[in-house]
């Protein structure tokens, strides 16, 4: 195995610095790039190099390929880390670093085709024997297909994008004479957003659960999993807080999910860090949903709980690594809450500027990724993350009471943030019984 000596991390914020911290553990020299509204983040301060390569706009800078492939060279790097968000799960780039002999360290672009199309994922699970919701073989041609395949399966459906991710181009439709307006509504959606208005169609599972199984392939043939993250808090297809393990998980269903997630990765030859996302229903049957390629925003919760670097797995396992086959099961219990610069109060609008006082909370069992700081001015052109709590305890009431504590502890001045959504959360009677789904949030009382 021949490990990188350089690696640019193709990303900003929590998880440059996040990426940096395991690079320089490692003994792998860092390049940061940053936009020019990003001079003054840690993820700049603390890499080896750093390369400007843009405007603020991400299209200009963190999104812009040969502005990334440049700095590469100009600096020698052996490998890109993309982190998540931006090109993490761009098929071009991967191919584009490929072809100049740059290890991209997330799928091949093969990979990451196969699975952005949603049907024919579905398709490849399906045949790999993983389980996967009712509906339509592949996409769907007309409306008329529709109402067929939906008379046989029974109301309610849903109409997904096969190019679909964050909730566009989703239509549930509850009777045959909403079928029509929905299912021409939903394909224009996708279209203008996708450019791509392939169209199928399953069963709707009315109040599932988000669970996803974190999993790790070699280039030798093996993978196994690391055990689920329960991410059913969710406001409009964006994640709010995530655990481990699943408040609803056995240890029978854990087995079947793990099993059916190795199946998956299996399947498709899978190479490096994965997630398998499936929907849960109340009677614990599982369904695969989709598959994601890159180190996830929550991955922490994950470290945690199996005591194990997950980033650190995602570059050996790059450079070559054999993994060792087992699988890995939590010890503990852990959550992580995203704090965000938006108002939770006025329906989580962004909140970006300067802060003028940050204290992060500290302690046994407390840790905070963060690039962010005192004095620090948050741009308003990114995703409005600015840290992210995680906590770990031996049990679940234990791990909320801790959250609790910690988020107390947490001071930010200047802007609003989601931290009072998170102290309100963690003093709820139904987030503490465990019993909740995707639909929890859409009920939950945030008045001042
Ligand atoms: C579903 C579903 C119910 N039934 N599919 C949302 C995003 C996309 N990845 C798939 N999604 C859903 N697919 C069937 N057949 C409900 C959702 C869904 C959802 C899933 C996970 C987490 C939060 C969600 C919020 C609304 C809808």
């Amino acid at each position: 195995m021949k490990l990188f000596k350089k690696i640019l991390i193709a990303n900003r914020g929590e998880i440059a610095l996040r990426v940096i911290r395991t690079c320089k553990e490692m003994g792998i020299k860092t390049v940061a790039v940053y936009s020019t509204a990003d001079r003054d983040s840690l993820h700049v301060r603390f890499a080896d190099e750093a390369v400007c390569i843009g405007p603020p706009k991400s299209a200009d800078s963190y999104l812009s390929i040969p502005n990334l492939i440049s700095a590469a060279e100009i600096t020698n790097a052996d490998a890109i880390h993309p982190g998540y968000g931006f090109l993490s799960e761009n098929a071009k780039f991967s191919a584009i670093c490929r072809k100049h002999g740059i290890k991209f360290i997330g799928a091949s672009p093969e990979m990451i085709e196969g699975m952005g199309d949603k049907a024919n994922a579905k398709d490849t699970m399906k045949k790999a024997g993983v389980p996967t919701i009712p509906g339509s073989d592949g996409l769907i041609k007309d409306i008329a297909e529709g109402k067929k395949i939906a008379k046989k399966i029974g109301y309610p459906i849903i109409l997904k994008a096969t190019a679909g991710g964050g909730g566009r181009g989703m239509r549930v439709v509850w009777e045959e004479k909403e079928m029509e307006k929905a299912y021409d509504s939903a394909r224009q959606e996708a279209g203008a957003a996708f450019g791509n208005d392939g169209m199928y169609l399953e069963k709707y599972i009315e109040e599932p659960r988000h669970i996803e199984i974190q999993i790790v392939g070699d280039q030798h043939g093996q993978a196994c999993h690391l055990s689920e993250r329960d991410c059913s808090i969710q406001r409009r297809h964006q994640k709010l807080v995530e655990e481990s393990p699943s408040p609803f998980m056995i240890p029978e269903l854990r087995d079947k999910m793990g099993e059916a997630a190795i199946k998956a990765a299996l399947a498709v030859d899978y190479e490096g860090l994965g997630t398998i996302e499936f929907l849960v229903d109340k009677h614990r049957n599982f369904y695969f949903m989709e598959m994601n390629t890159r180190i996830q925003v929550e991955h922490p919760v994950t470290e945690e709980v199996i005591d194990y670097d997950l980033v650190k797995e995602q570059i050996l396992v790059a450079a070559g690594m054999k993994i060792s086959g087992s699988n890995y099961y939590p010890n503990l219990h852990a959550i992580e809450c995203r704090i965000n610069a938006e108002d939770p109060f006025k329906n989580f609008s962004p909140s970006p500027g300067k802060i003028t006082s940050f204290h992060s909370p500290k302690g046994q069992g407390v840790r905070v990724d963060t690039h962010v700081y005192s004095g620090y001015t948050i741009p308003p052109y990114y995703d409005s993350l600015i840290a992210k709590l995680i906590v770990k305890a031996r049990t679940r009431p234990d791990a909320i009471t801790k959250m609790s504590r910690a988020l107390d502890e947490f001071i930010v001045e200047g802007i609003k943030t989601t931290v009072p959504f998170h102290q309100r959360l963690m003093k709820d009677e139904q987030f503490k019984s465990g019993n909740y789904t995707t639909k929890f949030l859409e009920s939950f009382d945030l008045t001042e």
